[in-house]
């Protein structure tokens, strides 16, 4: 197994259940990681760790997924100058999901989190293979690849619209 490039950290293993979109799409892309819970209220001093050791350790990106009071991400991206992707997720101690979203994405001028949608792992995934694309020609071609195929999905599900008309309810 090559050495990994993407580290996906959650703040619980009740992140898990939308964090495993990230890693589910990563492997899908052939890009190694590794996936691991740094919680930056429960271990401090591990998120620490994490964060000033990843560059030393080989990753290039590192994708952060946190709820409620979601410090993970920001308090990540404080630590490194790797591009760090927060995600947002909708968790038990949730008010609605905006409170997790707005302390992922209100960061202060100096430290960008690039912050995906509500529980949206999966574009996480991608926008971090796209990361590492952008220096590996054999990755940009499967995330070309796979965008025709969304493409072509999107084609054939019209086509079928237009030519059956409504399906029944
Ligand atoms: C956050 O608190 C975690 O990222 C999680 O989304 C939320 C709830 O954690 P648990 O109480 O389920 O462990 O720090």
């Amino acid at each position: 197994m090559s050495k990994p490039l993407v580290g996906i950290i959650m703040g619980s293993q009740s992140d898990l259940k939308v964090m495993r979109l990230a890693a589910d799409l990563l492997e899908e892309m052939e890009v190694p990681y590794e996936i691991t819970i740094v919680s930056a209220h429960r271990t401090p001093e591990r998120m620490v760790e994490y964060a000033t050791s990843a560059r030393a350790r080989g990753l290039k990106v590192i994708i952060a997924g946190a709820g409620g009071a979601a410090h993970l991400p920001g308090m990540i991206a404080s630590m490194t100058s790797l591009p760090v992707i927060g995600v947002p997720i909708k968790s038990s101690n949730s008010i609605d999901g905006w409170d997790s979203i707005l302390s992922i994405l209100q960061m202060p001028g100096g430290v960008p989190v690039a912050t995906v949608a509500l529980d949206g792992s999966k574009n996480a995934g991608i926008l971090a293979a796209q990361i590492i694309g952008t220096s590996d020609a054999g990755l940009a071609k499967r995330l070309d690849k796979y965008k025709e195929n969304l493409k072509n999905s999107v084609l054939s599900t019209a086509a079928e619209l237009e030519k059956s008309g409504l399906p029944k309810a």
